[in-house]
C-alpha cells in the first residue's frame, strides 16, 4: 500500500521565518520515512508558496547565517496560491496565467507557520476547505490560543485560574483614548503596579512592555498598538513559571512532566528567539513536588479541553507563593525544535522527538474531516 503522504508547510512572511525552517528541518529529519513520504512546502518571506528539496542538512544554522526558504526553493513562482483538488487530495499550484501544476496528493499537513496566517486559524481553515488533515489545533482553537482576550474568557468560563486583566478595544482607544487610561490606571490602584501591555493577538513576545507607573503607560500602549489595535493589560503574578505539556494519545490527551523556566533578566525577555531556540535553561521536570505536578497535569488536559484543541498543546502556568497555580496562556504551536521545552517535557515523559512527531501525524491522519 502506499505511504500516507505529509506535506510540510514551513517559513512564511513572518518574523520567525528562519525559526519555522530550522523547526521544519528538524521535523523533516525525524519523520520515518520508511512509514512516511514527505512533500516540503516553504513560504518565502514575500508571500510565495514553493516547492522545496527535501534537504533537511540545508535547513540548520551555518556558519552564523540563517536559513531561508528563498535559499531552498526550487520552484518558485511569484504570486501562486497552493490549492488541493476536495476529490484527489492532489495539491496544485495555480500559477496565475499557466496550466495549474499537480505536485502529487497530499494525506496529512504538518504546519508550522508562525503569528497571522499560521497559527491563528487561517491556514487550518483553508486546510478544512480542501478537505485535507493536519496537526494540531483546528480553527477555533487556533484563533482562541492566538487572542489573549478571549483565551482567558474561556478559561475562566471553564472554572480555569486565570490573573487580573483589562482589554482595550481599538475604538475605546482611538475615539476616547482618556478614559482607556483612566481605566487602565483604574485597574492599577486595584491590582497594583507593574502591568503588563500587551498586543491582544500575536504569539510571541513582541509589542509587550512592563509598565512601572503611569510615566510609561501611553508609550506602552502605543507600542503594543503598533501590533495590534487591541490590547490587553495584565498585572504581574509574583510566582515561579511552570509549564506543561499535552500530548494526544490513543485513547485521549496525556500530560507530560512540568518544566520549570527560571526567573530571566530584562534582555532575555525581549530576546523570543532564545523562548524557540536556546531552551537549554529550562529545568525539566520541575522540582514542584507530587502534588504540584498532578495539579499542573490536571489544569493542562483541562485547558485543552476548555480550547478543544487538538493534537497538542502547550500550557504556561505561574506557581504562586502560596502554592496555586495561575493559567498565564496556551500555545498550540509551541516552540518544536527537539531542544525546545515541549519536545524536553515529552522526551522526559518517555516519548522521543521522532516519536511524538509520529503520534501527532497519527492522531491527524486519524480524524476525520467535517465536524468532529
Ligand atoms: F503541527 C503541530 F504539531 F501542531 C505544530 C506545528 C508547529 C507544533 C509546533 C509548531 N511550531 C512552529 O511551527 C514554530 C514554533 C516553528 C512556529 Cl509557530
Amino acid at each position: 500500500p502506499r505511504k500516507p503522504r505529509v506535506a510540510v508547510v514551513f517559513g512564511g512572511r513572518s518574523s520567525e521565518h528562519a525559526i519555522s525552517v530550522v523547526t521544519a528541518g528538524a521535523v523533516l529529519s525525524a519523520i520515518d520515512r520508511d512509514k512516511y513520504d514527505v512533500l516540503p512546502i516553504g513560504i518565502t518571506t514575500d508571500g510565495r508558496w514553493a516547492l522545496t528539496a527535501d534537504a533537511p542538512e540545508r535547513m540548520a544554522i551555518a556558519d552564523r547565517t540563517l536559513p531561508s526558504v528563498t535559499d531552498l526553493a526550487e520552484s518558485e513562482t511569484g504570486g501562486v496560491v497552493l490549492s488541493v483538488d476536495p476529490a484527489s487530495r492532489e495539491v496544485v499550484y495555480n500559477e496565475p496565467g499557466s496550466v495549474p501544476q499537480a505536485l502529487g496528493e497530499v494525506d496529512v499537513v504538518f504546519p508550522m507557520l508562525h503569528g497571522p496566517y499560521g497559527e491563528d486559524g487561517t491556514l487550518q481553515g483553508l486546510l478544512e476547505l480542501s478537505g485535507v488533515p493536519y496537526v494540531g489545533a483546528g480553527v477555533l482553537a487556533s484563533a482562541v490560543g492566538q487572542d489573549k482576550e478571549y483565551m482567558k474568557r474561556v478559561f475562566v468560563s471553564f472554572g480555569l485560574p486565570v490573573g487580573p486583566y483589562e482589554v482595550i478595544r481599538p475604538r475605546e482607544w482611538e475615539q476616547n483614548p482618556a478614559a482607556a487610561r483612566k481605566k487602565i490606571v483604574e485597574f492599577a490602584a486595584d491590582h497594583g503596579w507593574p502591568l503588563f501591555v500587551k498586543p491582544a493577538r500575536g504569539g510571541s513576545s513582541m509589542g509587550i512592555t512592563k509598565v512601572d507607573d503611569l510615566a510609561g503607560l501611553d508609550e506602552a500602549v502605543e507600542e503594543a498598538r503598533r501590533h495590534d489595535p487591541k490590547i490587553i493589560v495584565e498585572s504581574l503574578i509574583r510566582g515561579r513559571e511552570i509549564e506543561c505539556g499535552v500530548l494526544e494519545f490513543e485513547d485521549g490527551p496525556r500530560a507530560s512532566v512540568p518544566a520549570e523556566i527560571p526567573p530571566v533578566t530584562d534582555h532575555d525577555f525581549y530576546d523570543f528567539e532564545a523562548k524557540y531556540i536556546d531552551s537549554a535553561s529550562g529545568i525539566v521536570p520541575a522540582p514542584i513536588g507530587d502534588e504540584a505536578t498532578a495539579e499542573i497535569q490536571r489544569l493542562a488536559v483541562a485547558a485543552y479541553e476548555a480550547v478543544s484543541c487538538e493534537g497538542l498543546v502547550r500550557a504556561d502556568f505561574f506557581l504562586t507563593e502560596d502554592g496555586d497555580f495561575v493559567i498565564n496562556e496556551i500555545n498550540t504551536m509551541p516552540g518544536f525544535t527537539p531542544i525546545s521545552m515541549y519536545p524536553r517535557m515529552w522526551q522526559e515523559s518517555g516519548v522521543s522527538y521522532p516519536e511524538l512527531v509520529d503520534r501527532l501525524i497519527q492522531a491527524a491522519l486519524n480524524r476525520s474531516t467535517g465536524l468532529r
